[in-house]
């Protein structure tokens, strides 16, 4: 497919220059055709002509909003030179949209470091790519055949290794780098493109956010100057409003933007639903304290028994509902709450204690099975080297497994 499209872009060129050079008297012989063959004879046909149309439809935006430089020739050759400076890396920032200027021995450095991590990254013996391409064929070929052809279209004809690079973190103490892989020309970049045109639909409905992950143990001045407690979550509306204490900011969120309310419309409702929170916040301390000792090998089979008794109450309470959600039928706001620290049972070495809570475990299922649940989950492997990370005061322990 992409052969053929390749091709034909090629014979646009000749035509054209065809047009221009040819002889007068040719005007009189013969006009240009037309023709386009009619839709439904042949699907890869009318899918090609389709992708024909969206490429000619783009040129023609592009060329509207062709813009002049907005630059004097002063500026222009400041960045060129700049450019041309080896002694720099240019890199946006990792968030802001900031440029930032650095040494490119101290990037180097970074990079080096970042890549000497054998947790992460191996040398190859060889370039994959070619092993890789028919493996890939092979998948392909169980997908339907307008998804092989939108993704072979977009596939590079001479697919490339992906570029590794680091964007630095200007919010994080010392600068470290957040390492990308750049899959453009890469084996999988039509891939890429084809399960993002599936995803896109769902994303929609998201409001535009950032977000910073922050190393709790090495804070970074401007949160102290953004939340005196220096505590995460933090909210920072795009008019620079600060919300901290995640029940305020997800009750400010749920208000704040339409959609399906998580909080119900009833006031005693809602009440019920802060009491229970209340009641909650008891038990992650408790899995903490459980997991230090766990870790440092101290006598753990106290903490276990009161936490299991405190998870007794909220089966208990479950079973008073009478709905498979503590709120009702459907999933609402203390459901969303308390769930994160179900999510880490096993992660916080307490995978067993829903061995006799059995509404609480329907309820776990239940959960697993939301939309959102389902795509916020962290797995307890990325927990655990998390926390591995955490406990070394390490700066990639933040964004670990991000
Ligand atoms: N009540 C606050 C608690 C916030 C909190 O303790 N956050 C933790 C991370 S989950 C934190 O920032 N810890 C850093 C610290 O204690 O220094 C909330 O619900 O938002």
């Amino acid at each position: 497919m992409y052969m053929a499209e390749g091709h034909c872009w090629h014979m646009m060129a000749y035509i054209t220059l065809v047009d221009v050079q040819r002889p007068p008297y040719q005007h009189y012989k013969k006009k240009d055709s037309r023709w386009t063959p009619l839709e439904g004879r042949d699907s890869r046909l009318d899918f090609y002509i389709e992708c024909f149309h969206r490429r000619a439809r783009a040129e023609i935006v592009e060329k509207q909003h062709h813009l002049p430089h907005n630059l004097s020739r002063a500026e222009h050759n400041v960045i060129h030179s700049l450019r041309n400076n080896s002694d720099i890396i240019i890199k946006k920032a990792d968030k802001g949209g900031a440029v930032v200027i650095m040494n490119r021995s101290e990037y180097e450095q970074e990079t080096a470091r970042q890549l000497s991590n054998t947790t992460f990254y191996k040398p190859l013996p060889s370039d994959p790519t070619e092993s890789y391409q028919k493996k890939l064929q092979h998948l392909l070929k169980k997908l339907p055949e307008k998804a092989q052809d939108q993704i072979c279209t977009d596939a590079p004809l001479e697919p490339r290794p992906g570029i590794f690079y680091l964007l630095p973190k200007i919010h994080t103490p010392g600068n470290p780098g957040r390492p990308i892989i750049s899959g453009i020309g890469t084996l999988t970049a039509g891939l890429s493109g084809y399960v993002d045109s599936l995803l896109r639909p769902y994303a929609t409905s998201t409001p535009r956010h950032e977000t910073i992950n922050i190393n709790l143990k090495n804070k970074p001045d401007w949160l102290f100057e953004k939340n005196p407690f220096g505590l995460i979550p933090l909210l920072e509306t795009s008019k620079g409003q600060l919300i901290c204490e995640s029940p305020i900011i997800c009750e400010y969120l749920d208000e704040a933007y339409p959609g399906k309310k998580l909080l119900p419309a009833d006031p005693y409702e809602r009440a019920c639903q802060k009491m229970l929170l209340e009641r909650f916040s008891k038990l992650p301390p408790l899995a903490l304290k459980h997991l230090l000792a766990v870790k440092n090998g101290e006598d753990s089979s106290a903490l276990k028994a009161e936490f299991i008794k405190k998870l007794d109450e909220f089966e208990k309470i479950l079973a008073g509902c009478k709905t498979v959600f503590y709120g009702g039928d459907s999933v609402s706001m203390i459901d969303y709450m308390i769930w994160p620290w179900f999510e880490r049972l096993e992660f916080l070495q307490l995978p067993d204690c829903l061995q006799h809570t059995p509404k609480l475990r329907q309820w776990v299922e239940a959960m697993k099975k939301d939309p959102a649940v389902k795509a916020t989950m962290t797995d307890a492997q990325t927990l655990k080297g998390f926390f591995e990370l955490y406990v070394k005061n390490s700066p990639e322990a933040c964004d670990y497994g991000l």
